[in-house]
């Protein structure tokens, strides 16, 4: 009896191992099916001193099948996040401006948002952002949707040493 008894909860074990399997393949292809936006190499500056104000960098690349627009950027901590634009100026002078309706991200390409160029800024921090911290930060994209990211606070890309040897960017 005893042996009949455990040898039902193992089928029974076996069972759910095999269901919770399946279920896992199941949400994993749904999720597949859903990502169309990838963002690697993100980081975030530290703010400095007694400021509240930094920009963010990364790379976004769309692995959809159609063009996305990142429209908008949020973190639940800062006030105000903008997609910006860092431009020189026929005076020669560097400005940075919002980006207008949205950053266009190709279908099959990539936008790199890096110190000098593209960024997203970030205004009205709660609270000082020191090296070694994260920063949650929302990309809200036209098709694609919301992607929550974690951001690393660091002084230079996670994988900097990676765009020395070369750039997978490129299509
Ligand atoms: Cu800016």
């Amino acid at each position: 009896m005893g042996r009949m008894t455990r040898h039902r909860i193992e089928i029974g074990l076996a069972l759910a191992i095999t269901l919770a399997a399946f279920l896992f393949v199941a949400l994993a292809v749904w999720a597949e099916e859903r990502t169309s936006i990838a963002v690697s190499e993100a980081w975030v500056r530290p703010t400095i001193g007694e400021g509240r104000v930094t920009a963010a960098y990364m790379t976004i690349q769309n692995i959809g099948t159609d063009t996305d627009v990142l429209r908008s950027a949020s973190s639940p901590k800062a006030a105000r996040v903008e997609i910006h634009e860092t431009k020189m100026t026929d005076e020669g002078v560097m400005k940075m401006r919002p980006v207008e309706n949205g950053l266009t991200v190709d279908r099959g390409g990539a936008v790199s948002m890096k110190p000098g160029g593209l960024h997203i800024m970030i205004m009205g921090l709660d609270e000082k952002l020191p090296e070694g911290a994260t920063l949650p930060l929302t990309l809200d994209f036209a098709k694609a949707g919301k992607v929550q990211l974690t951001v690393p606070v660091a002084t230079r890309p996670a994988g900097a040493s990676k765009d020395a040897t070369g750039d997978h960017s490129h299509h």
